[in-house]
């Protein structure tokens, strides 16, 4: 590939010490009143939102820039019971012995089961496909780099401009999740990352009473 042209960073926009302290600050506060949550309600929300937020997800640095996601946005109520029967089936072997016990215990605290009514409930389901190679148009493939990486970043990227757009989000994962290929009819370059499910929230919604951990406990700095 030949070397793109180079252009002045003419969107940086540098902050004086206080005004960054200021500005972390501030999203520290935005992101710590950032739930999962699994209470949905069916309010619609407007698909150009969605767009949006995709579009800044899309802005997520990545492997030589291939952008190796694909957003497949589910509103569709007839796909979304599908998808939830499938995922449903798949949880229930998970819930019922096919996971570690260990794996399980994990999970208590969280109140999670088989039952997944949210993917019906909800407005929109994000299905995150990773694309591990790209098929080019005389059939050879090209390869991907750093795909889990990028398509991780920009997941968290989509995560936060949902909620920065006032909508509140689950990160969704079936075990296998090969059955949301057949579903969405989705080439054999796509592999399933996670389903993000995205709309308001049921206003009986309630979520676990949690901590996250303090900088202690995820920093540590050599200096
Ligand atoms: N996919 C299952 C189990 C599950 C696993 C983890 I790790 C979680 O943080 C939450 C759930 C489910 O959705 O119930």
């Amino acid at each position: 590939m030949t070397r793109a042209d180079f252009v002045p960073l003419s969107t940086y926009h540098e902050l004086s010490e206080e005004e960054m302290q200021q500005a972390a600050d501030d999203f520290l506060a935005t992101m710590q009143r950032r739930r999962t949550v699994r209470d949905f309600s069916d309010r619609p929300v407007p698909r150009e939102i969605i767009e949006s937020c995709l579009l800044a997800a899309g802005t997520a640095p990545n492997g030589a820039n291939r952008q190796p996601w694909r957003f497949v946005v589910v509103g569709d109520p007839a796909i979304k019971t599908r998808i939830r029967e499938e995922a449903e089936e798949e949880e229930r072997e998970f819930y019922s012995g096919k996971a570690p016990p260990e794996w399980i215990e994990a999970l208590e605290h969280l109140g999670t089961d088989e039952h997944k009514p949210f993917l019906e409930t909800a407005p929109w389901l994000i299905v995150i496909f990773a694309e591990s190679y790209e098929l080019m148009d005389d059939g050879t493939k090209a390869k991907n780099y750093y795909v889990s990486e990028s398509v991780g970043i920009a997941t968290g990227m989509l995560v936060t401009a949902c909620h920065h757009a006032g909508l509140v989000t689950l990160t969704h994962t079936p075990s296998p999740m090969k059955f949301l290929n057949e579903v969405l009819e989705r080439p054999a370059n796509e592999r399933a990352f996670l389903i993000l499910v995205c709309g308001y929230p049921d206003e009986a919604a309630t979520v676990p009473d949690i901590t996250k951990k303090s900088i202690d406990e995820i920093a540590v700095f050599v200096e």
